[in-house]
């Protein structure tokens, strides 16, 4: 499914945008399993708290129901309506599921995932639980990934203007938002004594200007057309 007209310009203006698509339920449930089974197995790489693995990272090169998800219509239709038919998919950024329980302290603090407009990607957070206002859902200050004015967001000061200004989003399980990676957000405290799983996927739009494969990002549906000015015109 296309995101509309409208849809595209509320995620250009605000900088996220909930998912017309969702998950089915069958398929969150495998997606689950896997997770579940290379935690417990603790296949690397993870990234650990107190003991506890929290997240496993390189989901992509794990395979199987993991890159089913990447390269999943419900995910890439509608990304086609906002970054063209030519899709990467970013090895080296997100690429991971987390396990957020009440001790997880990842991604907590108000951030951008990338620091320059120039070099954004679209970010598709997959939630594999219902995440609430309880369980920490993510929250986002809309429209601030136009604002320069935001890029310390290590300045104490910026950091509580952008916390007075945060909205959460819950979601259902299964449910896809797409952020701008640009945008002001952090996952919520979860102050549950469940877990409130997640999935996180960075994708670009195929640059123009690179010339053969890149290792760090896997083209996902399209071509690589190269259109640099070096190159005579066919
Ligand atoms: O899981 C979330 O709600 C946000 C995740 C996040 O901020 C990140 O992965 O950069």
């Amino acid at each position: 499914m296309e995101l509309t007209p409208q849809e595209i310009e509320l995620f250009r203006h605000n900088g996220f945008i909930k998912f017309p698509t969702q998950l089915s339920k069958d398929h969150v449930e495998a997606l689950k399993a896997a997770a579940l089974k290379d935690i417990a197995e603790a296949v690397e790489p993870v990234a650990r708290q107190a003991d506890r693995i929290i997240r496993i990272s390189a989901v992509w090169q794990r395979g199987g129901i993991f890159q089913e998800t990447i390269t999943c219509d419900e995910i890439l239709n509608p990304l086609e309506s906002l970054l063209g038919p030519n899709i990467e998919f970013v090895l080296n950024r997100h690429n991971h599921v987390y396990l957020r329980d009440a001790g997880s302290t990842h991604s907590l603090e108000l951030h951008r995932d990338v620091s320059h407009w120039s070099r954004t990607i679209a970010t598709v957070l997959i939630y594999l639980e219902e995440t609430n206002l309880e369980n920490g859902c993510t929250r986002v200050v809309p429209g601030s990934h136009h604002l320069p004015a935001f890029a310390h967001l290590k300045d104490e000061t910026l950091q509580q203007i952008a916390a007075n200004q945060t909205i959460p989003l819950p979601m259902p399980a299964g449910g896809l938002l797409a952020i701008d990676s640009m945008i002001i957000h952090s996952a919520g405290i979860n102050r549950t004594d469940r877990t409130r799983m997640s999935m996180t996927l960075g994708y670009h739009s195929a640059d123009e200007l690179a010339s053969g494969d890149n290792a760090k990002k896997m083209l996902v549906r399209g071509t690589r057309p190269y259109r640099g000015n070096d190159e005579p015109r066919k």
